[in-house]
């Protein structure tokens, strides 16, 4: 029986992290003179930090322009996530990242099968309620049973906080849960929760080698999913979830 869903937003929800998070990293860097940037290549070296300030704080650590006294960084640290989180909230709000293929329709197919949604995340609250808002309408909060965030869920993926408190939240068993995700990190926090999961490749996670559910390119086609979809539809729908769910 599925009776919820769900969602990890970076990388699965949308691409967030190569347009959203690191250019609004870079810009903030920008603006206060931090004297380094962050290129394409080497922001997916650093994804293997979950959390912003987190990462940032990992980065510093071989850096030698980083500031050299521990409290210092930490400031530091603090200082450009939040102004990071200010400006990836403009990006979002200019419109400039969108849901992935095949998310928008998933989350209707649950909407209407009274499948509960949920996100499980390790972003900040105000860029899930951002980037929720501008694809789903102000009101998007109302389609949502539960949406935990790194405030409510400190413990980064892949620890399962984020996940076992959204299934509190919900109140249901995990063997009635599907968790999506595109990273090995969030995969195996779900796991950790007992949760099954469905993997769908983002850009910086092209391929992921935890043992999960189901795993393909995009919820937008049927093709190159393991095990195989019906691909007598172009996307991957609610009842193929149930099919995968229910599956020896
Ligand atoms: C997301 C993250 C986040 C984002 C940036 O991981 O690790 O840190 O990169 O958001 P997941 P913050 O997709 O597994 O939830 O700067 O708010 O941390
Ligand atoms: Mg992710």
């Amino acid at each position: 029986m599925l009776r919820a869903v769900l969602w990890d937003i970076d990388g699965t929800l949308a691409e967030t992290e190569c347009d959203g998070h690191r250019v609004a990293f870079n810009r903030a860097f920008e603006r206060t003179g931090v004297p380094w940037r962050w290129d394409e290549r080497y922001y997916g070296e650093l994804l293997r930090i979950a959390g912003g300030r987190e990462r940032l704080l990992h980065d510093m650590e071989s850096c030698d322009r980083a500031p050299h006294a521990p409290e210092a960084r930490v400031a530091l640290a603090a200082a450009q996530h939040a102004l990071k989180n200010d400006y990836y909230v403009r990006i979002v709000k200019e419109g400039r990242l969108s849901l992935r293929a095949g998310v928008l329709e998933l989350l209707n197919d649950c909407t209407r099968a009274g499948v509960l949604l949920g996100i499980a995340t390790t972003t900040s609250r105000c860029n899930v309620e951002a980037l929720l808002a501008q694809e789903l309408g102000q009101d998007w909060s109302a389609r949502f049973a539960t949406v935990v965030c790194a405030e409510d869920a400190p413990r980064k993926k892949p620890d399962p906080q984020a996940y076992e408190k959204a299934l509190e939240a919900l109140a249901l068993p995990p063997s009635e849960v599907i968790a999506i995700e595109d990273s090995p990190a969030g995969a195996t926090a779900a796991q950790r929760a007992g949760l099954a999961v469905v993997v769908t490749s983002s850009y910086y996670f092209p391929a992921c080698n935890v043992d999960v559910l189901a795993r393909g390119p995009s919820l937008g086609t049927t093709e190159g999913w393991s095990p195989p979809a019906d691909r007598s539809v172009d996307r991957i729908d609610l009842g193929q979830l149930m099919r995968w769910q229910a599956a020896p």
